[in-house]
């Protein structure tokens, strides 16, 4: 059922007035403040806690905003074209408040009225919890991405599923990582709007009939159970364009058959636990970043927010008489991952079973109306769904699928006579164990796939896809991913943000390639003796912050050197380990004097999947070396390691601004992209890193003076692979390699079981499938040009300042760009 408005036309004349906004004055604003704290909050101003003084902030920034949001969605009605549903199961957001207000272009006002009021702003926006609503750089990708189709002014709408709890709170216990809830509305949720009245029906479970009628065959899934999806409103707002573009998260209810059921059941309790089953299904994100499990919940969540994003769309979002036949000049639906690939039959089963469309219409339809966006090239990260939990949860999907995949293994037997191979191989449904391959369903249906970096891209066409990039080359493509130049450096670094402005003036938040403007500063004394200040600045904000939260106390002097990033064997934190337990080990024998190495904090920042047993003993690895490196005093002033817990989004922005090293050392050929790269030479930090994603193009830009490479390509490490790696070779060809191993496995470390420490050791000598003893040695030497290049301040910090003016290429409005020009067949918004 559509959603009806009103009844009748309204005539008092403030329901025709449009939305006035307040006005952009301190006193308005802390009238408007005033008046939430008194009537929203329901507490006077000096009876009020932090956690009050900051809902009513919200809800003040909120209102000045809601203006933006109506006019946009109204403006939007009067002109309908052609718009983007994003569809993604994770969206990172990180905190609002901040954001909110630099785009409301609101801070100085806010900040003046808080002190009014005898209220810190800073206290208020560290008092949010930020929304974790996504695993890592997926995620997070996901985040920058609406900030820029909302700075843009893209018509577009972001779907997703509102996480009751997010991505874990991580805190270490002896060092091992422990996890626990993470309880993102508990304090209150002033960012969002809840549309209950607005929920749609979602089905699951049953079984399909056929019959005939009229001479043609009639399906109809008959589900055995269903839920309610209640949209939740997040609005999104452009930098200071007067533009706010709508994030819909939907949350599971049970629906009134369960309450009825509750009602009139004798057993009053088996009642309440089926509707928590039903509850159950957005109560929490996954927190898996590659290796997919195969578990029906989430199978369950992935169709729940599809469902219920394709119906919202076609019921309230097209005219009532909208003929179906136009969709694909109306939407395009971009698949982030393989997350939401079950939309594709979706929208086959409604056209056909709910519209009464023949099937070869709908698929004309349905093939123009995706495209599938990969982030991985890890062959395990690739979903599958048996056959058998598909079917059971989703029988009509399944009898698609089928349908489509026999239509599609024709057309490829047409094409290749006689190559049955080539068939089992291009075949969306894998026998043994039988499943269905959601990349392969999402590359056939989809109008385009892209990978997310160049060389993703390429590997993407000649390794993972090779058949299908043959059989429709013009389907694939590249958008290599971007950032937010307002979140991750006007909001996160308002120093180099200031000192940025001031030199080559405004407007570069929204036309990043400006920076170019600062390449000439590179070679002006003054400019990096102020550039250095900024970092120096950026340092001390850091220790502040670390010493309260995580009683650490940051050395000063010695360079920060930044690994942050989900903890996972390919991203090769024991790289960066074994270098840390090499410079430890030659300092501890004495074959190093303290004059030989360059003062360094080592940081890291990372999340294992609690049920990825090495990355949780690489994380107590870690946490062991630090500990006794920290504890022994001969070398305090040489080196340092902090591991802060719980590595999200609001750490990131305080972490990256003050790095000087940036660590992006996967083996090649395993991370797409990287963002997190792209984030720290943004803000003027150089960059130590392998051949492998953006890395790449990074390079290329900021060239390679001003970038540490080291390690094997990608064409090196598939030689090694094909040839036989024997890691235990180069243990023995190392002495340096030997001693550091040598030494954790001695359990020099751990203060109770050396043994433990041999998993991660005894995985290294015998399999090391990411090949880190390989690429030791040359990562050893490049970091002896870092610690060489970081002598030279002066020269160092020309780097860093070329770094910043020639990423540009970066932001996340570019990507947006190339995702309008190559994928979306959208002008410009
Ligand atoms: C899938 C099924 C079941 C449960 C969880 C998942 C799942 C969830 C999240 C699988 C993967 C993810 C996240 C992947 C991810 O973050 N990939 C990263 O995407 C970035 C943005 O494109 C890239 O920059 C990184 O290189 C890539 O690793």
């Amino acid at each position: 059922m559509r959603f009806k408005g009103p009844a009748h036309e309204p005539t008092h004349p403030l329901a025709l007035r449009a939305a006035v906004p307040a006005e952009r004055t301190v006193d308005a604003f802390v009238e408007e403040f005033l008046e939430n704290l008194n009537y929203v909050q329901g507490v006077a101003l000096p009876r009020s806690t932090i956690n009050d003084q900051y809902l009513a902030l919200a809800m003040t920034v909120r209102r000045y905003l809601m203006t933006d949001w109506m006019n946009t969605a109204r403006r939007r009605r009067g002109a309908p074209s052609k718009m983007v549903g994003y569809l993604s199961a994770e969206y990172l957001l990180g905190r609002q408040l901040g954001n909110s207000l630099l785009a409301a272009d609101l801070y100085d006002i806010a900040r003046e009225a808080m002190n009014q009021c005898g209220i810190s702003i800073d206290a208020l926006r560290a008092q949010e919890v930020e929304p974790g609503l996504g695993n890592g750089g997926l995620g997070r990708l996901a985040a920058c991405f609406v900030d820029s189709l909302a700075t843009l002014d893209v018509p577009s709408i972001g779907y997703g599923i509102r996480y009751e709890y997010g991505m874990f709170r991580q805190t270490f216990v002896d060092g091992r990582q422990v996890e626990r809830p993470d309880s993102w509305l508990f304090l209150g949720s002033p960012w969002e709007f809840p549309l209950p009245d607005r929920a749609v029906e979602i089905h699951f479970g049953g079984h399909t009939e056929s019959t005939t009628q009229d001479g043609q065959e009639i399906t109809r899934w008959l589900p055995a159970w269903n839920v309610q999806a209640i949209p939740y409103q997040l609005m999104v707002p452009g930098y200071r364009n007067g533009v706010a573009n709508t994030l819909r998260l939907w949350s599971a209810r049970a629906t009134r058959e369960f309450d009825l059921h509750i009602f009139n059941s004798g057993d009053y309790e088996e009642a309440v636990r089926a509707q928590t089953f039903a509850e159950n299904i957005t109560k929490v994100l996954y927190p898996e970043d590659s290796t997919p499990q195969g578990k029906e919940l989430r199978l369950q969540q992935q169709y729940f927010f599809v469902a219920a994003s394709l119906k919202d769309y076609i019921e309230q979002t097209l005219p009532d008489d909208f003929d179906l036949h136009n969709l694909p000049d109306q939407i395009i639906w971009q698949l982030n991952d393989t997350h939401p690939v079950i939309a594709i039959p979706e929208l086959m089963r409604l056209l056909v079973d709910e519209y009464g469309l023949p099937w070869e219409e709908a698929w004309d339809i349905t093939s123009r109306c995706f495209a599938y966006t990969c982030h991985t090239l890890l062959p395990e990260a690739l979903e599958v769904w048996s056959v058998d939990i598909l079917g059971r949860l989703l029988p009509r999907h399944l009898e698609i699928i089928y349908r489509i995949n026999d239509e599609f293994l024709e057309s490829v037997r047409e094409r290749f006579p006689g190559d049955e191979d080539r068939v089992r191989r291009m075949s969306i449904i894998q026998e043994n164990p039988r499943a269905v391959r959601m990349a392969y369903l999402a590359t056939v249906v989809g109008t385009k796939v892209n990978g997310v970096a160049e060389l993703h891209s390429q590997l993407l066409r000649d390794k993972v896809l090779p058949d299908f990039s043959e059989m429709w080359p013009e389907k694939f493509t590249n958008v290599t991913n971007g950032i937010t130049p307002r979140r991750f450096l006007r909001l996160s670094n308002g120093r180099l943000s200031d000192l940025i402005t001031e030199t080559i003036g405004e407007g570069w938040e929204t036309d990043l390639e400006r920076l170019r403007e600062l390449e000439p500063y590179a070679d002006d004394a003054a400019f990096r003796q102020r550039f250095r200040d900024v970092k120096e600045a950026n340092k001390h904000r850091l220790r502040d912050l670390l010493i309260t939260r995580d009683n650490f106390a940051l050395p000063q002097g010695q360079m920060i050197d930044v690994m942050v990033k989900r903890l996972h064997e390919y991203k090769r934190q024991m790289l960066k380990l074994l270098h840390i337990v090499t410079l430890y080990e030659g300092l501890s024998t004495g074959r190093l004097t303290p004059e030989q190495v360059t003062p360094r904090t080592f940081v890291f920042g990372a999340k294992a999947a609690p049920g990825y047993f090495m990355a949780k003993e690489i994380i107590a690895l870690i946490n062991a070396v630090g500990k006794t490196i920290n504890a022994d005093d001969r070398f305090n002033e040489i080196l340092t390691v902090a591991f802060p817990a719980n590595y999200n989004v609001t750490l990131a922005e305080k972490l990256i601004p003050a790095a000087d090293l940036s660590e992006q050392i996967s083996l090649a050929g395993k991370e797409a992209s990287g963002t997190g790269n792209m984030k720290f030479a943004l803000n003027g930090a150089l960059t130590i890193g392998t051949d492998d994603g953006a890395n790449v193009e990074i390079r290329q830009l900021v060239g390679d003076d001003n970038f540490f490479l080291f390690g094997m390509s990608e064409p090196e490490v598939a030689a090694l692979g094909e040839q036989g790696y024997v890691p235990r070779s180069f243990y023995e060809g190392n002495d340096d390699l030997r001693r550091a191993i040598d030494l954790i496995a001695s359990g020099a470390f751990t203060d109770r079981d050396g043994s433990k420490a041999w998993t991660v050791v005894g995985d290294l000598l015998n399999n090391d499938r990411f090949m880190v003893l390989a690429d030791y040695a040359s990562y050893i030497e490049a970091q002896g040009r870092v610690d060489a290049a970081y002598a030279d301040y002066e020269s160092w910090t020309r780097s860093a300042i070329l770094n910043v003016a020639r990423c540009g290429f970066f932001s996340s409005d570019r990507s947006m760009h190339d995702y309008m020009a190559r994928i979306w067949g959208i002008g410009q918004g």
